[in-house]
């Protein structure tokens, strides 16, 4: 099949390499000159494992190239970004965009699929706009001048994208039946799961409940987290203890929720819904708050202490990547590093070679080996549960000030007892 991938970002331009590794002829447009430069060289824009080889292997053979301007397919797929606007509210503008590109490229039988997560109705809203573009067209139906439209959210992992792709399930959800069909061909030509049918709205939701069941869980967690630290009680231990139940299975609490899904999902569903998507609220505010809970507690350890240092370990936004969008730990390093003017906080990230330009920028904050860190550390703030940190000999901790956000280094006994959150 022809193939129109739009927006060459880290969902789309997978796909649009599997679809031309699985014999699709296949065009990518991105409004970004400089991506669609790199692609036609067979290079990557973005690093991500195993994805290199592929590319520069389709390109060589005439089945994948970029373009700035979206050309005529038999199916487009839309992989733009569907960002905030005005607080929570998600921006489909790069959606619009994307379908007042394809409008005029249509001849009818075209099959239209938005794979960005959505909030409910934007399937929908795109089709309203091409079909205000193309009045002459209609949708769905059997008719030679019938345009069929669905909703397929991604749901990879970064980092397993090549093999999620392949291996995961996938919702189809589409505007009509036979829009869902379509699509579910399209995708089983690469994908080895299994293809779940149903409507947009349901798939739309189900990427939405999907991250936002994990907020809420987790935000269960953190506020156990602060309940227990209260009544003296090790959270790890109680959760660990509560787990033994059959039917309870409580997650991890931490210094609060990062990445670009979980903690911006659920919103989706609260912009959507805001009278009634009540705990979904909550635990979103509940996971915001966590940082701005362990700069107190922070803070707290070390009054009295003149000038201190803060070793801040970790700053990604979960274990064992040196990914830092939307990261608590970095948020919490640098409003640390503010609370503490005459202090220093030694941040201590094994996975990159430089600050991000903001903690670079502040004066008080330097990127530091471990050790070293550790050994001048007034207070020691675990924020990631990085492997490194997870073997570190713990003995070298015995005299100082801990402060273990993710229930890392739970068999320390300090002599100052460690600070457990
Ligand atoms: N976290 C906790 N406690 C836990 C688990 C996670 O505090 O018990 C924190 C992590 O430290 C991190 C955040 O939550 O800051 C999110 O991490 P994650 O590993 O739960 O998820 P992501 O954001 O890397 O990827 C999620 C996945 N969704 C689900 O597991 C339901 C992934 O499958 C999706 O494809 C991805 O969002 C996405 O693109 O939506």
């Amino acid at each position: 099949k022809r193939i129109a991938v739009i927006g060459l970002g880290y969902i789309g331009l997978p796909t649009a390499v599997v679809l031309a590794v699985n014999g699709h002829d296949v065009t990518g447009v991105d409004v970004k000159q400089s991506t669609v430069e790199a692609i036609n060289r067979g290079e990557l824009p973005f690093v991500e494992p195993d994805l290199g080889a592929s590319l520069t292997g389709t390109v060589a053979a005439g089945k994948l190239r970029a373009t700035t301007s979206t050309p005529e397919a038999e199916a487009y797929i839309v992989a733009v970004p569907t960002p905030f606007k005005d607080g929570h509210t998600a921006d489909l503008s790069f959606i619009e965009a994307a379908a007042k590109g394809i409008a005029p490229q249509l001849r009818g039988g075209e099959l239209i699929i938005l794979e960005s997560t959505s909030p409910p109705g934007a399937t929908q809203h795109m089709a309203d706009i091409i079909m205000d573009e193309r009045p002459d067209l209609s949708l769905g139906g059997d008719a030679s001048n019938s345009i069929h439209v669905a909703h397929c959210p991604e749901r990879v992992l970064p980092g397993r994208v090549m093999i999620e792709l392949v291996e995961n399930d996938r919702i189809v959800g589409g505007l009509t039946p036979g829009a869902a069909e379509m699509a579910k061909n399209l995708y089983s030509s690469f994908c080895k799961a299994d293809i779940h049918i149903t409507d947009a709205v349901t798939a739309e939701m189900a990427k939405l409940v999907e991250n936002s069941f994990r907020d809420v869980n987790i935000a269960f967690a953190n506020e156990l987290s602060v309940i227990a630290d209260k009544l003296n009680v090790d959270v790890w231990e109680l959760i660990e203890l509560a787990n033994h139940h059959p039917r309870v299975n409580i997650l991890q609490p931490g210094p609060g929720v990062g990445g670009h899904c979980i903690a911006v999902d659920p919103w989706f569903i609260v912009s959507a819904m805001p009278d009634d998507a009540k705990i979904i609220r909550l635990a979103r505010e509940t996971n915001d708050s966590k940082p701005q809970i362990v700069i107190d507690k922070a803070l707290t350890a070390l009054i009295g202490v003149e000038s201190p240092t803060i070793a801040a370990l970790g700053l990604a936004f979960k274990a064992d990547i040196d990914d830092l969008r939307e990261s608590p730990a970095r948020d919490i390093a640098g409003r640390l590093a503010d609370a503490i003017p005459n202090g220093q906080l030694l941040a201590v990230e094994p996975n990159i070679l430089e600050l991000p330009a903001e903690l670079h920028n502040r004066k008080n904050v330097r990127l530091s080996e471990l050790e070293p860190a550790i050994a001048a550390a007034d207070l020691i703030l675990l924020l990631v549960d990085h492997e490194e940190f997870k073997k570190f000999d713990t003995d070298k901790l015995l005299d100082k000030k801990v402060i273990d956000t993710r229930g890392a280094w739970r068999q320390v006994q300090t002599n100052a007892p460690a600070l457990v959150l």
